[in-house]
This record gives structure tokens, sequence and C-alpha cells, in this order.
């Protein structure tokens, strides 16, 4: 699909000479400062990433290119009627920064289908892990061997012009991600169904054969899939699997080995694996409680539990969001449209009246609402994808859309290589002319 790669080329190079511009005129100028608060708290707020796929606002959530999540469910192209658009479409607006049309969307649909062909030496290395390595470990390992077919690599060996990098970058990230949906399928089959593999249908969409590959061949499965690919498709560039895959990305290795750094970052419990570990703490107290249907007095009392034990209660809170995420809020529509009276999701939404108050009352929480994670789990759980384990792989799949064509931006602006500067503690100490010591 020649075009869209043209279109991409053609939208996106008037930023770069844009970009080039702003370094050349106006590098000294100062946007903002910084605080001493800002650096100890993880570089919260600080302006220093170029991301154009998505924005985060604290108060109203994700915009994907200026879109918020009801307008591209509104908007995107969709397979049915009533259906969830597809992920293509959320992919093409991202790097072209347009609403495609439906044929736009089918033709990246065809694309993908052309290039998901995975060698079988990824598929021995993830057969020669252990089956009890975790789902995400089998999933970064088998991205890795992939950089074996890295047309970026073999081109820069070749020696190839560095205002064309982005182009062999284009050829991976679209390779990569055609082939996202047969691995984390191949890892799920491996490990809950005894290796009993299901081929890919190139007729299908993306998320739909994910759906099919995974074995829940079913419409209503596949319309869930699509959403979820959807919704955690980006975050904009501070998370840390977008900053992550960036970052490695800058130094010039493979988008293979990009976005595989992205995924060891997302498989950290305070990102991606939260949506496993909301679903085990949920179980953890149903096993505790002894009942499936615990009161809103027990959940009550099992969460501030949770908090007096040091730990945290997962699927709440977020580094910049400060009110509930419309990823959660999409889904929980999703759920009162499509499932009546499930047990798990009624204490999701159990938690969602009593969690706020609790992490508020710490006085320390600084956004007690749920994020994302909070939900997808129980609508995952209630259409028999029951392995929570494999839960983070699917958020992954998704944050490739995000995350790579954010890659394929990097290049073709020709950001260069990521190197903030770091300082022992006594500099920062000296800068705000604090005096006092502990004995440092
Ligand atoms: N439960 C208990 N304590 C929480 C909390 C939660 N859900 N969220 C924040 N806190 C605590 C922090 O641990 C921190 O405590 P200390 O001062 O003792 O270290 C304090 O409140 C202040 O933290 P914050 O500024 O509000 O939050 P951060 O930006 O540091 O962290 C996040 C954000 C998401 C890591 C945090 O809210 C959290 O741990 N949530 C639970 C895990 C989770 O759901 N992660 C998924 C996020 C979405 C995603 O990436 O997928």
């Amino acid at each position: 699909m020649e075009y869209i790669k043209n279109r991409f080329y053609q939208k996106a190079s008037k930023c770069t000479s844009e970009y080039q511009r702003l370094k050349q005129d106006h590098s000294d100028k100062v946007i903002a400062e910084v605080t001493l608060g800002q650096v100890m708290t993880g570089m919260k707020g600080v302006p220093s990433l170029i991301t154009d796929t998505s924005k985060l606002d604290p108060t109203t959530g994700i915009r994907f290119r200026g879109y918020t999540i009801p307008e591209i469910r509104e908007r995107l192209p969709r397979l049915h009627p009533d259906g969830e658009p597809l992920p293509e479409g959320l992919f093409y607006l991202m790097l072209v920064g347009e609403i495609p049309d439906r044929d736009d969307v089918l033709n990246i649909s065809k694309d993908w289908a052309t290039r998901a062909y995975v060698p079988q030496h990824v598929f021995d290395v993830i057969d020669s892990l252990p089956k009890n390595s975790r789902p995400m470990t089998q999933f970064s390992a088998a991205i890795l061997s992939m950089a074996t077919d890295s047309i970026f690599q073999k081109a820069y060996r070749a020696g190839v012009h560095k205002k064309h990098y982005w182009d062999t970058t284009y050829e991976d990230v679209m390779n990569l991600i055609a082939r996202l949906p047969r691995i984390a399928a191949y890892i799920y089959r491996r490990n809950f169904f005894n290796d009993d593999h299901i081929e890919p249908d190139p007729r299908l969409d993306w998320a739909g054969n994910l759906a099919h590959m995974m074995g829940h061949n079913t419409e209503e499965v596949k319309r869930l899939l699509r959403l979820y690919m959807v919704i955690h498709a980006d975050h904009e560039g501070g998370n840390v699997s977008a900053h992550a895959t960036h970052l490695v990305g800058s130094a010039l290795s493979n988008p293979y080995y990009a976005y595989a750094a992205g995924m060891l970052g997302l498989a950290g419990p305070l990102h991606g694996y939260a949506n496993q570990e909301v679903i085990n703490w949920i179980f953890e107290m149903i096993q505790e409680l002894d009942t499936e249907n615990p009161t809103e007095e027990q959940i009550v009392a099992y969460s501030e539990k949770t908090l007096k034990e040091g730990r945290v209660i997962p699927g709440y809170g977020h580094a910049v969001l400060r009110q509930t995420d419309p990823r959660f809020t999409a889904q929980q529509e999703f759920a009162k449209k499509y499932i009546k009276d499930d047990p798990l999701i009624n204490i999701v939404n159990t938690l969602h009246r009593v969690v706020p108050p609790i992490l508020e009352a710490t006085g320390k929480v600084k956004n007690p609402w749920p994020n994302v994670d909070a939900y997808s789990g129980s609508l995952l759980y209630h259409y028999g994808l029951k392995e929570h384990t494999f839960y983070t792989v699917l958020f992954g799949v998704s944050r490739a859309l995000g995350v790579l064509a954010s890659l394929t931006m990097d290049r073709l602006y020709g950001l260069p290589i990521e190197r903030p500067s770091s300082y022992p503690l006594k500099w920062y100490k000296e800068k705000v002319n604090d005096t006092t010591t502990e004995g440092c």
C-alpha cells in the first residue's frame, strides 16, 4: 500500500521542515522551568519530548490527533454499523494525522495480512522458553528474535543516507505490527491450549484475526478486541512504554529492539502489568472473603487493608490524569450495553464507587480515580479470555500502534540521540541552598 506511505511522507515531511526551522531559529528560547519537585517525582510535567500521535489532558484524557475517545468511536470506520472502529483506522489517524475513509482502513488490513508471515525461528525461540516463563517474557523474546529481519538495520549497515531512515523504519514498523497478533496468539495457545495452534485467516481484520487465532472466534470477542486495541494504543510520549521505545530508538537501534524495550517497561506492575494485578487482587479478595458477591462494606474494608499493608490498589491513580480515565468509561459503557449482571463486573463497578474516597482520604494520592486497567480484565474474563497472566500481552499488541507510529516520525524528523543530564543529590541540594545535613 505505497499510497499510505506516500501520504504519510507528504504530510509529515512538512512537519520535518518545521522541526528543523524551530531548532535553528529558536533553540535558545526558554519554554519552561523545572522545579526540584519535578525532578524528584519522575520528571512529571517537564516538556522534553516531541510526540504528535496523541496528547493527554489531565482532566479530559487522551486525544488522538485532537480526537477524544468518544469522537474516534464515532468517526473511525468500522466493519459493522453497530460495531467498534477498526484499530487500523486509529493507526492511520496517528500516522497521517487525518481521519481515514473505509477504503484506507481496509487497505491497511490487507497490507498487514500480506506482511503477517512470522519466520519459524521466532516460534522456535518461544518454544525454547519454559512454559512457566511469563507471557510478556515470551512476547519480548519473540520480538527481539525478529530483529534478524530488520530492513532498517540492513540499510544502515549498507550506508543509507540519514534522510532515508524513516523509509526502512516504516517498513519494519508495518511488518512488526502485522506479525504481532500471530505471535501473541501463538503464546496464548502454547500456554493455555496445549500448543493447539490456529492458523491466521488473511481475510480478517487485524484484531478480528487475533480473536480467531486465540480460539475466540465470535463476533462479541472480535468487537471487544477492536475496542481494546483502539483504547490502549497510545497515551502521548512520556509513559514508560512509549518513552522507552523512543529512547532506545534514538540510538538508532532497530524498531524491533526499540519496541521490545517498550514492552519490557509495559511489563511493570505500575504500568501495563496493572491489568493483571487488578484481577489478581480481586480474586485474592474473593478468596479471602469467601464470596463472589462481596458487600460494599467488605470491599471497603479489603481496600483499606491493602493500603495498610503498604500496597497500591491496582487500576487506580495515574501520573498525569486527574479524573476518571475515559478509557475506563468507554469500557464501562461497553459493559452496560452488552453485559447483564456479571459478578466480576459488579465488583469492578462497586470499586469505582468506593475506592476514590478511600484513596482521597490518604491525602497523598494525586489521582484517586480509576485508570484503563481497572476495567479491562473483567471484560476479557466475561467473554471467556480467563487467562489473566496473558492480559499485558494484549495491552502490548495494542500499544505497538502508537509507539511505532511515533518511532517512524522520530526518524522522519531526524530526532537526535536522547541524552538528558543527571547530577548527584548534592548538586540539587546546593541548587536550592539547603545547608542542613543528614550525613549523606
Ligand atoms: N494505591 C495506593 N497508593 C497509591 C495509588 C494507589 N492506586 N496511587 C498512588 N498512590 C500513592 C503512591 O504510591 C505515592 O505514595 P508514596 O508517596 O508513599 O510513594 C503517592 O500515592 C503519590 O503518588 P502519585 O503522585 O499520586 O502517583 P504517581 O504518579 O507516583 O504514580 C501510578 C502513578 C499509576 C504508578 C500510581 O497511581 C499507582 O501505583 N497506581 C496503581 C498501579 C496502576 O494502576 N498502574 C496503572 C497505570 C496505568 C497504566 O500505565 O497502565
